[in-house]
This record gives structure tokens, C-alpha cells and sequence, in this order.
């Protein structure tokens, strides 16, 4: 596997030197600065690939290269918002950046109701609890509708649940689930979001797939021709949210959209800690029935501890059979002759002295332990195969 580590790039109170120093070699980063929608220049391509080169680094992989929300919608300006996505594969391909990740989720990236749950050790980690989630939801944000989205008896645990937290406890939750995406540090408001939710109200899921199916259709051949991979993120949680559309959940999801646009160029960002999530996904079989598209790895834990939570956990300690994931990884990339980008996607904030934790979720010893461990297993499994 070829090991690297996300960078939110120069705003990042994570520099390049301590990455490196983590021992990955590729950085995972995206030009955040440049709004959803517009053409990524190869100016500004180049401007950010000689920074991490002159730190002895690669840049690797995009993620993401995000998809505008009228593209989700297929309306207002998506068609030109789909010809500057093609425009900007092609000034990534020029540079040669070949692997670009992205999200087809409507509005929110992933959604945790606690970024701070304490585990026993003191460290911290990101949890989604439903209950807190109805909550929100329902009684909190006040989704019109909302109540019919929910049974009498999850409004009940709802109401109980909320009925707990104090003022303050009630503003955090607000404050974690609203949080806008990866790399900013902006939370919508609760008239941003209804509005936003508003936009979502005739599409459901089987337009929403259309909608990427469109998408795919008009930017894989581009992909195709620059021999670059397109990984599509799955849905984090894989289940629906504020009553929005979900196509990139299940198995069942990830063969209607690779059986629509077969290209090899139309593939998956294999994200172990989003897919486990729903307990139903067989994360072993996705690798059968997918290998040969997987273009890039997350590899992350999650505990259920209930039927409505779960948490993020140490990356070999949780639902996710990590060195099992690792050795059918590893036999994968042994047939296939590719060595794919991974990294420990999120770590546990830990109580470090000097560490100020930018993104919620990427903490750096955090990560640099799940890349350390991930690393030895790596090693340890491909000694005893032979590979
Ligand atoms: C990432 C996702 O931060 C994370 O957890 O795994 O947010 C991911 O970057 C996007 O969904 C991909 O577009
Ligand atoms: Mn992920």
C-alpha cells in the first residue's frame, strides 16, 4: 500500500514535515480555497504540488474534487458545472495526479452527533447516536415533517435522550451534526440548512442515483482517456439523514452504479469505516465483487454498541476485521500489480501537549498511531504470505 495522510493543506495546522515524519510518503489533499463548482486551474495545481514536493512529499490523490450540489440536483447550472469538473480532471491529469475521490452525499459530508466521545484512556472520538440524531432533528432543527420520518418509539428515546442535555449540551449537538465539509470550518445555520433541505424535497433516491449516473456518464470518459480513477466516497452514515437521498450505502448501491458506467475509471474510494457502519454490508465481499475498482483506501474502525450507535474506534480494534481486510487487500494488489494509496482515515484526539486539533477527526497522533499500526500489519501479513 502506498501509505499517506490527508492534509487540508497550508491552513492545516499540520504541516507537511510532521506527515513525512509520520512516515507516509503521499499526501491526500484538495485545493479547499477554490469554490464547489469552479475550474481548479493548473496554475493553482502546480502551486500546491511543488509545496508538497519541496517538503520530499507526492501529492497522491484529490480528495475531494466535490461535486456542486446542482450536479446532485441536476438543475440551475449543472451542465456547467459538469464541464468545469471535466476541465479540472483534465488540468489534474496534466500535472499528473491521477486518483480523485469524491461524494455524491446531498448537502452534509459525514455526520456525527458527538466529535468528542471519551473513551477510557481519555482519548476522543467521533460518535453518532440516533437517538440525539432524532432529537436534532425533530425537536431541535424542527424539520417540517420530520416527525413522520421517525417511529412514536425512536420520538420517545428522542425526547428522553434530549430531555437530558443542558442548554449548552443542546447547542454542541447542533453545532456537530450542522458541520460543513471537510477542510472548512464553517457550520451552516438552521435557516441554511432548511433552506438547503428544501432544494432535496422532489428528489428522491432513485432521481438522485439518475443524477450521478448522468454525472459519471459525462466525466468518466474524461477520466478514461487520462488513465485517472474516479473513487466515489460512500455515504457516511450509510443510511438517510434529515429525510435526504442515499445511493452509496449498500453493495446493492455500489452495482447499480458500477453496472451503469462500466469503466474500470468508475470506482470506489473503499472506506471501511463508513461501509461498517451498516452492519449489513459484507466489507469482504465488496472486495470480491469490487477489487478491480478500488482506486483508493480508507481503512478505519467502528464499534456498534447498539442498534442506535456507534462509534469510531482504534483502527485493529472495532467491527471491522482489520487484518483480514489487510491480507484480501493485500492478495488483491499482489494479482493486480497496483499498489494502492491508503490512509488511516481519522484517528483518536489524544491528549498531546502540543497537538491543536484543526478538523475534527484528524488529529495527527492520532492518525500517525492507526498509520503506525497499519503499517505493522501490513508488513507483518505480506512476511508471512510471501508477497
Ligand atoms: C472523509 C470524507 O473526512 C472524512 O471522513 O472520509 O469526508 C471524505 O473526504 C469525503 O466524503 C469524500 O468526498
Ligand atoms: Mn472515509
Amino acid at each position: 500500500m502506498q501509505q499517506t495522510m490527508r492534509w487540508f493543506g497550508p491552513n492545516d495546522n499540520v504541516k507537511l514535515i510532521d506527515i513525512r515524519q509520520a512516515g507516509a510518503t503521499g499526501i491526500v489533499t484538495a485545493l479547499h480555497q477554490i469554490p464547489v463548482g469552479d475550474v481548479w486551474t493548473i496554475e493553482a495545481i502546480k502551486e500546491r504540488q511543488e509545496i508538497i514536493r519541496n517538503n520530499g512529499l507526492e501529492w497522491t490523490v484529490v480528495e475531494s474534487l466535490p461535486v456542486h450540489e446542482e450536479i446532485k440536483r441536476a438543475s440551475g447550472n449543472y451542465l456547467q458545472y459538469i464541464e468545469n469538473y471535466k476541465i479540472s480532471l483534465q488540468n489534474l491529469a496534466k500535472c499528473g495526479i491521477k486518483i480523485i475521490t469524491y461524494n455524491f452525499m446531498p448537502i452534509l459530508d459525514w455526520v456525527r452527533t458527538n466529535h468528542n466521545f471519551i473513551n477510557e484512556d481519555g482519548s476522543r472520538a467521533l460518535l453518532y447516536n440516533q437517538d440525539a440524531f432524532t432529537y436534532f432533528d425533530v425537536f431541535l432543527l424542527k424539520r417540517p415533517n420530520s416527525e413522520n420520518d421517525y417511529s412514536e418509539t425512536e420520538k420517545e428515546k428522542a425526547l428522553q435522550f434530549g430531555n437530558q442535555l443542558s442548554e449548552d449540551e443542546k447547542a454542541l449537538l447542533f453545532k456537530n451534526v450542522l458541520l460543513g465539509l471537510p477542510g472548512s470550518k464553517i457550520h451552516f445555520t438552521a435557516e441554511q440548512i432548511l433552506s438547503l433541505l428544501e432544494n432535496y424535497a422532489e428528489i428522491d433516491n432513485q432521481k438522485l442515483r439518475e443524477n450521478l449516473i448522468y454525472f459519471l456518464s459525462k466525466v468518466t470518459p474524461i477520466a478514461e482517456k487520462n488513465e485517472q480513477k474516479l473513487a466515489i466516497h460512500p455515504d457516511d452514515p450509510p443510511f438517510s439523514v434529515l429525510g435526504l437521498p442515499r445511493i452509496v450505502s449498500t453493495e446493492a448501491d455500489l452495482k447499480a452504479i458500477f453496472t451503469a458506467v462500466p469503466s474500470i475509471a468508475n470506482g470506489l474510494c473503499y472506506c471501511t469505516g463508513s461501509l461498517s457502519a451498516d452492519p449489513k454490508n459484507n466489507l469482504e465481499k465488496i472486495i470480491d465483487d469490487f477489487g478491480d475498482r478500488i482506486h483508493f483506501l480508507h481503512l478505519r474502525n467502528t464499534i456498534r454498541e447498539s442498534e442506535s450507535i456507534f462509534r469510531e474506534s482504534e483502527h485493529l480494534d472495532g467491527d471491522v476485521k482489520m487484518e483480514l481486510i489487510v491480507e484480501k487487500l493485500l492478495l488483491l494488489m499482489d494479482k493486480t500489480k497496483i499498489s494502492l494509496p491508503m490512509r488511516p482515515d481519522h484517528g483518536f484526539l489524544h491528549q498531546v501537549d502540543e497537538e491543536i486539533e484543526t478538523y475534527p477527526g484528524y488529529s495527527l497522533t492520532g492518525r500517525l498511531k492507526g498509520l503506525a499500526e497499519l503499517r505493522g500489519l501490513e508488513m507483518g501479513i505480506g512476511y508471512k504470505l510471501n508477497l
